[in-house]
């Protein structure tokens, strides 16, 4: 493990526990940097998530690119269990991230539901409205796409490959990690034909669902499966129209930046 740390420094940053408690989604998109701080401000949101949760980082995402500056993210530390604490419980029944909570209270579980509340609450413009219901069907197929047949073999990659050696101290289970990415390869090789007549997920807008993809597909690059992305033409061009854009490139580097080893600016 501690050879791969030294080798990854973005994947020991996901691997390592919170460093401070809160960081400022302000600065994400005020500065498009990510800064902790430990100051309260007035805020009509609070996102709680963990440091290395591919779900808390789909919200987080959606925050950089609303360009929001009221909301702030508290991260639980997973390693003491935070998560499973009475008062996580009483935000998510589950005893998981993400979930956030509103200045009134409302609060809300669930990575994507979350991600499209704030769409719809700050009126951003990453899904279709509701009077072009055709658009509006392809999203959520587009939607349901990436839950049903990408998120299960990512995230199980994702869970042998980091949260097992983190958290439960335990080596990959290779078999189950072989499978799962034989499955992808098979969802790419249809997502490239699909890529061929559209720019995004869901048409031709950049929306949620790609968002939606977007840790896990950042996690197959640390775990050395980059080919399967890079390697067909279509998913590599939507890849990089995804990385591309200013706020999730800013979010990206402030993550590697964060890392502890990560090569310092003034060092
Ligand atoms: N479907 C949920 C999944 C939430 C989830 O599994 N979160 C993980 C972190 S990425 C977690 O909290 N795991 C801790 C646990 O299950 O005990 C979502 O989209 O938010």
């Amino acid at each position: 493990m501690f050879r791969l740390i030294a080798r990854r420094p973005i994947l020991a940053h996901l691997l390592s526990p919170p460093e401070l408690p809160l960081y400022s989604i302000t600065q994400i998109s005020k500065r498009c940097s990510l800064s902790y701080s430990s100051t309260q401000k007035m805020t009509d949101f609070t996102l709680y998530g963990a440091r290395g949760s591919s779900n808390a980082d789909r919200v987080r995402l959606v925050i950089a690119e609303s360009g929001l500056t009221n909301c702030k993210e508290v991260q639980l530390d997973f390693a003491k269990r935070d998560h499973k604490s009475p008062e996580n419980m009483l935000r998510h029944p589950w005893g998981k991230v993400p979930a956030v909570v509103f200045e009134d209270g409302f609060t809300l579980y669930e990575s994507r539901p979350i991600c499209q509340y704030i769409a719809r609450k700050y009126k951003l413009p990453l899904l279709p409205t509701d009077a072009d219901p055709k658009a509006m069907a392809l999203f959520e197929q587009a939607s349901s796409v990436e839950a049903n047949y990408f998120n299960p073999p990512a995230s199980k990659i994702s869970f042998e490959k980091l949260a097992k050696a983190r958290f439960l101290g335990l080596p990959a289970d290779e078999a189950v990690v072989e499978a799962a990415v034989k499955e992808l390869d098979t969802f790419f090789s249809i997502i490239e034909g699909l890529l061929q007549d559209k720019q995004y997920m869901a048409g031709d807008n950049f929306s949620l669902v790609d968002i939606y993809y977007i840790p896990l597909v950042q996690r197959l690059f640390l775990f050395g499966y980059s080919d399967m992305i890079t390697g067909r033409q279509n998913v590599a061009a939507w890849w990089e129209r995804c990385v591309g854009r200013p706020a999730i490139k800013a979010v990206m580097a402030a993550d590697a930046a964060a890392a502890p080893g990560a090569p310092k600016k003034d060092a």
